[in-house]
């Protein structure tokens, strides 16, 4: 028993998560249901496993993280009663209506054996749909429209790394390892529906995230990369013509 307390050392050991949220416009009747009338939707923040359950209408999900987290924290806009909630067990979520977005701060803290210190996510609540950039459409579309539009997801996808972890923490990690993210696409539905051509392919559907996915997002990394490196040469071979033409102008100078 006593050695489960030792650390592993040199041992990295991480957890695909996604933290986020969705929200649908209230219909009519919700809203004059509501105490709050001035809502305008319902909404839902989560921390979850990064794999989508099969047939499932969840982003995420897949797992239930309660064995390595023992409380997550979301702390809501001061406009909202009692903002700071609680959730400590699966489905790691908070569910509102309102009307405006806000930064949502989600603290997560771990089990006792995991002996690790709370982390910190930091979410824009989104509710507005995301627009097509330069086609002249208002920002946010107005709420009939944002309602055929179908929900908003906003997910990040990010993996908690636990470094030179506890044997004991460790054999509770690997007793429960996460559902892989699948290759590729098993749902033709994209993250972003502002985009008219994707709207039809998205009704009525639900987002998730693949492997393929961080494939993408390395080559677009890569091509940045390249970018930056071709920008700092081009400039540096200006500042040394720069240079050049400097001394040649100071070398005219009547004193010289
Ligand atoms: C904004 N900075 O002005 C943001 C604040 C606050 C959102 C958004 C409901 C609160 C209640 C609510 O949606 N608060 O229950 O009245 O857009």
């Amino acid at each position: 028993m006593a050695n489960e307390r030792v650390r592993v050392r040199g041992l990295s050991i991480f957890r695909p998560v996604i933290y986020g949220n969705t929200a649908v416009v209230l219909t009519e009747k919700e809203r004059e249901s509501l105490p709050h009338q001035d809502h305008t939707h319902r909404w839902t923040v989560a921390v979850r496993s990064a794999a989508s359950a099969p047939d499932s209408e969840t982003v995420g999900g897949a797992d239930d993280l309660g064995y390595f987290i023992k409380r997550v924290t979301f702390k809501l806009h001061d406009t909202y009663a009692n903002p700071t909630r609680n959730v400590d067990k699966a489905p790691f979520e908070v569910s509102e209506t309102g009307w405006g977005e806000f930064e949502v701060q989600i603290r997560i803290n771990f089990v006792a054996e995991s002996g690790e210190k709370a982390i910190t996510f930091y979410h824009h609540l989104k509710l507005h749909p995301w627009t097509v950039l330069g086609s002249g459409e208002p920002e946010n579309p107005p709420l009939d429209v944002a309602a055929k539009m179908g929900p908003v997801h906003s997910w990040q996808y990010d993996e908690i790394v636990f470094n030179d972890p506890f044997q004991s923490f460790l054999n509770i990690l690997t007793a429960h390892p996460p559902t892989p993210l699948p290759k590729t696409k098993s749902r033709p539905v994209p993250f972003h529906t502002a985009n008219p051509a994707s709207l039809e392919a998205s009704k009525g559907g639900v987002p998730e995230f693949t492997q393929e996915m961080e494939k993408e997002e390395a080559e677009r990394l890569e091509t940045a990369r390249k970018q930056v490196i071709a920008e700092q040469d081009k400039w540096r071979q200006i500042l040394i013509e720069k240079e050049k033409e400097l001394t040649r102008l100071q070398q005219q100078l009547p004193n010289n």
